[in-house]
Order: structure tokens, then C-alpha cells, then sequence
């Protein structure tokens, strides 16, 4: 039988957590949350709040933090990679991050930053930003997320949800 896993994924909350849970309050049945960074000492806010699995990684306002600056692991068959993106120049454009995760063989590319959601799909790379809840930068400025959906048959699909 075909199994879906539900990941929501935010970024660039900058200790500002209302919208958050606001998010929770919308999106049901999920089963791991991520954050790609800036999360600013709200740590315990998200494993609090949920009762699934949560990925953190550090941003450049993280400075403090004992979270990781990448974490790479697996949803399903695809080989995720999650960092805040500042490494690898993403205000400048994501060439950089893209080329990086197609070395490493990623499937699925997670990164923040820039505050502005962002999902493509090309030669067999998925690349998320998901924006900011708290600080959107895009045309409009509405809080936004991703939610990504990977499925057993080696399905993926991500698309940006906003408040
Ligand atoms: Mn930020």
C-alpha cells in the first residue's frame, strides 16, 4: 500500500513563533517539521509544540546555538540537505547551493535566508525556500511556508502555502 509522509517545512522566524502556530492550526496529519534557520533561541518552542520529529539547522542570526549548520538525511528514498543557505551566497542567487547539493547527490534541497518562498524542479533536483513567516521579503509580504509531500513510490511534491 502507497504511504505519504507530510513534511512542513518554515524559516526565519526570528523568535517571532505567533504565525507558527498558526500554521499548526491549519495544517493537520503532517509528520516532521523543518526549519531551515534563524530560528533565534525558539528551539524548545517547536519540539514543544508538535509531537513528531523536528530538523533545526543554525541561520546567521543563530549565533549562540548548538544547532547544526547542515543536516542531510532521508525522507523516504530521496536524500534531503537542509542549511540556512548564507554559506553559499543565496541572496545572490542559488546557483551556488544547487550546484553544491547536485555534488552530493541531493534530491531534495532545503534552504531560508532570503526570506522570499521559492520552489523549483529541474533535472531531478527539488529546491525549497520556504520564505519567512515573520519577515516576508516577496512582492505582497505575506508569511509563508512549504509543504512537501514524499511518497513510497519515489514520488515528491512541494509547494509554498501562505498565511
Ligand atoms: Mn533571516
Amino acid at each position: 500500500m502507497e504511504s505519504r509522509t507530510k513534511v512542513i517545512i518554515i524559516s526565519d522566524t526570528h523568535r517571532q513563533n505567533d504565525n507558527f502556530f498558526k500554521v499548526l492550526e491549519v495544517e493537520k496529519d503532517f509528520d516532521m517539521i523543518i526549519h531551515c534557520g534563524d530560528v533565534e533561541g525558539s528551539e524548545l518552542t517547536y519540539t514543544r509544540a508538535v509531537n513528531c520529529r523536528v530538523e533545526m539547522v543554525m541561520g546567521n542570526n543563530d549565533f549562540f546555538s548548538a544547532l547544526p549548520r547542515e543536516r542531510e538525511f532521508y525522507i523516504g528514498s530521496k536524500k534531503v540537505l537542509v542549511t540556512h543557505g548564507h554559506d553559499y551566497y543565496v541572496s545572490m542567487g542559488n546557483g551556488i547551493i544547487k550546484a553544491e547539493a547536485r555534488a552530493r547527490g541531493i534530491d531534495i534541497l532545503m534552504y531560508g535566508h532570503t526570506h522570499k518562498p521559492l520552489v523549483e524542479n529541474e533535472g531531478g533536483l527539488i529546491t525549497i525556500n520556504p520564505g519567512s513567516l515573520t519577515y516576508p521579503r516577496q512582492e505582497g509580504r505575506r508569511p509563508s511556508y512549504a509543504a512537501l509531500y514524499v511518497y513510497s513510490d519515489g514520488e515528491a511534491i512541494a509547494e509554498i502555502k501562505y498565511l
